[in-house]
């Protein structure tokens, strides 16, 4: 930072990501050290990155009343919320005592390490700085699951064996067709300019349809069409369609001659020939609630519209069995021949394999990269794992040390009598507002109470810091460095230090920092650079970034590409030079490692399962309504929340259809009373023909603010979901029964 005279304004430029997938640009004004207002991009000459109403009041984030301001101990019970005021010195002095007391007397495992994606960025955010500290101490019990994406990945390793299977965004211009299937991008980003990309799209003329249970913004702005669909049950209208394509012949035969196997197989379950039941669009009909006709009509439009884009949602994959609607999807991307070319999409969204948000193959230079997890190593890998299997940052198999995200209060409260791999004593949270955003089933008040430590590194507090014995103020993405790659069209966004660390809080990097050589670690080894200087050697040190200083001026640096990015052109193009990274070399629609694994529950090819929780189940005659949990726009899960200009903007409410508010006497404002056999919330409903009967939307994000009677006044819709995961580990969010009335109290 330079510094001004008194008075003088300044701006920087800076970059923002913030757990929505986006990077956006921003000019931040400064004077007297102080930000006085935040202007959006307005390069004349580039696509703007534009920001989001959340980046809009970074600066009410940045000096909210209720942040962090010092290292906290708590004094009263664990989940009072009750805590004191201590020194830094006292606080990073307890952190290391209790972690080197908690190793010595029962090994690295106890202590379970639960970072999280409050900030997605590449130096102090994700699981970077504290993880390499935590295996520097000798290791810690990961956790596994991406909770966004998981039966995602899992389909995109085995029937293209890598994770990166995106086009950039801008693609979309060259797509005649595309299919947004549970996609929302106003509200959640999904890349900067996606909508813009859509909207451009749209005015060239391509057909664009929603498939979704609400009609979502997104769809009202640019879709032709609006396909509400019954939730967890998008696997059986992505195989009808497969029916139709074969039937009538439309299927891209040459294509899947050349380039995959199995699809001979596939289409003896579809055909009905393997099990006796043709997947007609009759017979999706009756799971998703979407007509017969419709069905057909998509699946004719998909296959003779090309090149299209099925861009497949991560969220019909956080269902029961959500990686078979990946697996579907994406072998109708290959039927269609879409795959590798402009204007189609592979399908699949997940971690590249360096990075999150987008498959571009972005040059790294040496970080803080936190290498091999001690305790990883010593147990063996999960079975679910396959070999293509990788972990961003992390390259390491999923081991069976690992806990499921879902399960860390069943694994605290059970350790190894309860199968898990070791006694759990520690809980060190960063980045992550854990107790708010996992299923609770009532377990966490329990589970955190027999814990000897917990700590907690937070910038508000939040459900989960309320459990900590120590919270540590963390600052900012305006008050430290920081880096972010991603977006539509690759780039490399600088997130600039624009003031000093408010109050006491300082950044993650500055934290661990200090306790490494409070936990015997030497310091220079676990950070030689300041965070400016690890920003410098990720994007230029070996990075794309040619221009330190002019990127340090923009903060953004786009990698000049003269046409859109395509994954898999050159295994389409060229395959014999270069096969698919599968063990047969080709998109696997059959694949022979699934079928050794013989998983009744993770069959070979694509294949419809009914949720466990859908409206078919026993359950439904006591909890007759579906609850989805969509991403809320004012939020970024659960950071924004208390700041007035956002709150202002978007009610916290859930969406209800009027039949099902109608007999229930339910008016638009009305408090609800939303419950199932695991808990209870309040929330206000809003009334609209905007959801499909049948369904609830209860908005991610909302706070977790349980009474004295257990019921959450929040409305965190955690409280209602099962903890409970789909075959190949994805989380069930958009899965489980409930039943709303008009509350009395
Ligand atoms: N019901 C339901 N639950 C869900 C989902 C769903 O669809 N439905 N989605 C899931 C998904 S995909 C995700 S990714 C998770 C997200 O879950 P989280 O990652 O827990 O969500 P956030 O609220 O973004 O961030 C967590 C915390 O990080 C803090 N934070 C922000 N910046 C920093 C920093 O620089 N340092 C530190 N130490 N902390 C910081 C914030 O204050 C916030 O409290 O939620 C999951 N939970
Ligand atoms: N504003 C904001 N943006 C965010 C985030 C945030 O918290 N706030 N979180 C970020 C993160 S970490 C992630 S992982 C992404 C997640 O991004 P998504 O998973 O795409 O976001 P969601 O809003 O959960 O779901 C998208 C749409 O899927 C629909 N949907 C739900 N269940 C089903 C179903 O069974 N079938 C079909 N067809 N549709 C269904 C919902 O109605 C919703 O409109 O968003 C990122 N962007
Ligand atoms: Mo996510």
């Amino acid at each position: 930072m330079e510094k001004r005279t008194a008075g003088e304004e300044q701006v920087v430029r800076t970059a923002c990501a913030h757990h929505c997938g986006g990077s956006c640009v921003w000019k931040v004004h400064i004077r007297d050290g102080v930000i006085t207002r935040l202007e959006p991009d307005d390069d004349p000459k580039e696509d703007q990155l534009r920001g989001c109403m959340r980046a809009h009041a970074l600066r009410q984030q940045v000096y909210a009343p209720d942040r962090l301001k010092y290292p906290l101990k708590r004094v009263g019970p664990r989940g009072s919320g009750q805590f004191e005021r201590i020194s830094w010195d006292e606080a990073l002095d307890t952190v290391a005592s209790e972690l080197i007391r908690i190793r010595d007397a029962y090994g690295n495992a106890a202590i379970i390490s639960g970072g999280g994606c409050g900030n997605v960025t590449l130096v102090q955010g994700m699981m970077f700085a504290m993880a390499r500290l935590l295996y520097m101490f000798g290791g810690c019990t990961d956790t596994w699951a991406w909770p966004s994406w998981e039966a995602s990945t899992f389909a995109t390793s085995v029937t293209y064996g890598t994770l990166n299977t995106q086009n950039s965004r801008d693609d979309l211009l060259n797509s005649r067709l595309i299919i947004l299937w549970g996609v929302n991008p106003v509200a959640t980003i999904d890349s900067t300019n996606t909508m813009w990309y859509l909207a451009r799209a749209k005015e060239a003329g391509a057909k664009i349809i929603s498939i979704d249970p609400r009609y979502t913004p997104t769809a009202a702005t640019v879709a032709h069409q609006w396909i509400p669909i019954i939730p967890s049950t998008d696997t059986a209208m992505a195989i009808a369609m497969a029916y139709v394509m074969i039937t009538e012949n439309l299927q891209d035969q040459a294509f899947l001659d050349r380039y995959t196997v199995g699809f001979d197989k596939f289409k003896d379950y579809v055909l009905g020939i393997a099990d006796g039941t043709p997947k007609t669009p009759r017979w999706a009909e009756k799971y998703t609630g979407v007509p017969a006709a419709t069905i057909e009509q998509v699946a004719r439009d998909y296959a003779t519209t090309k090149p299209g884009a099925l861009i497949s949602g991560i969220s019909p994959g956080r269902t029961a069995f959500g990686e078979q609607f990946h697996r579907a999807t994406l072998t109708l991307a290959a039927m269609t021949g879409n795959v590798g070319v402009h204007g189609g999409e592979a399908g699949g969204r997940s971690l590249g394999d360096q990075v999150p948000y987008n498959a571009y193959p972005f040059k790294l230079g040496p970080g803080l990269t936190p290498g091999e997890n001690p305790v990883d190593k010593e147990a063996p890998v999960r079975p679910v794992a396959i070999p293509t299997y990788k972990s961003w940052g992390r390259n390491v198999p999923r081991s069976f040390a690992r806990v499921h995200q879902n399960k860390v209060a069943d694994a605290i409260l059970k350790g190894r009598a309860g199968g898990y791999h070791a006694d759990y004593k520690a809980f060190v949270v960063y980045n992550h507002n854990f107790v708010n955003q996992f299923p609770t089933t009532g377990k966490w008040h329990e589970a955190l109470d027999k814990l000897e430590f917990m700590l907690d590194l937070e910038q508000f507090m939040t459900a989960t810091a309320r459990y900590a014995d120590i919270v540590l103020p963390t600052c900012t993405i305006l008050e430290r460095n920081d880096l972010i790659v991603g977006g539509n069209k690759p780039s490399y966004g600088f997130l600039k230090k624009c003031i000093d660390p408010l109050w006491e809080s300082k950044s993650q990097l500055e934290i661990c920092t200090l306790l490494a050589s409070r936990l015997g670690i030497d310091p220079k080894a676990y950070s030689d650079k300041s965070d400016e200087e690890w920003v410098k050697s990720i994007a230029c040190g070996g990075g794309d970034v040619p221009d330190w200083e002019e990127f340090k001026e923009k903060a953004i640096y786009r990698i000049p590409l003269k046409e859109p990015f395509i994954s898999f052109k050159k295994e389409i193009e060229d395959p014999e030079n270069n096969p698919f990274p599968t063990p047969s070399g080709k998109i696997e629609i059959y694949s022979q490692l699934l079928a050794d694994k013989n998983d009744p529950l993770l069959p070979p090819a694509p294949t419809y399962f009914e949720p466990w929780e859908g409206r078919n189940s026993p359950l439904a005659k006591m909890y007759p309504l579906q609850m989805i949990t969509a991403r809320f726009q004012r939020r970024a899960h659960t950071q924004f929340e208390t700041l007035p200009w956002l709150r202002e903007l978007i009610p916290n409410r859930a969406e209800i259809n009027s039949q099902d508010a109608e007999p229930r006497g339910i008016e638009d404002g009305d408090m609800l009373r939303i419950y199932n056999d695991r808990g209870e919330i309040r929330i206000a409903a809003t009334v609209t023909e905007r959801i499909m009967p049948g369904v609830v939307n209860v908005p991610q994000g909302s706070w977790f603010m349980p009474d004295e009677n257990g019921i959450d006044r929040g409305g965190c819709p955690n409280t209602l979901c099962t903890e409970e995961y789909s075959p190949c580990g994805s989380y069930t969010w958009n899965t489980g029964l409930v039943e709303v009335e008009k509350a009395k109290d």
